[in-house]
């Protein structure tokens, strides 16, 4: 999750990540419910700031 503050859709060297960012998870374009929460945080496979993820079991969405 990072600020795009000039909206050109590209990380620039200034536009960092961002933790405590809320996401939510959320079902089908029917139903959009909201399925799961979390907050970003340092972590992930690069270990930098900015990442989430969701614990989802196969054939649950
Ligand atoms: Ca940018």
């Amino acid at each position: 999750m990072l600020r795009d503050t000039d909206g050109d859709g590209v990380q620039d060297p200034t536009e960092t990540e961002l933790n405590g960012v809320t996401v939510l998870l959320k079902g089908t374009i029917i139903t959009l419910a909201v399925l799961q929460t979390t907050v970003t945080t340092t972590g992930g496979a690069l270990t930098s700031p900015g990442c989430s993820t969701f614990n989802v079991e196969p054939g649950n969405m």
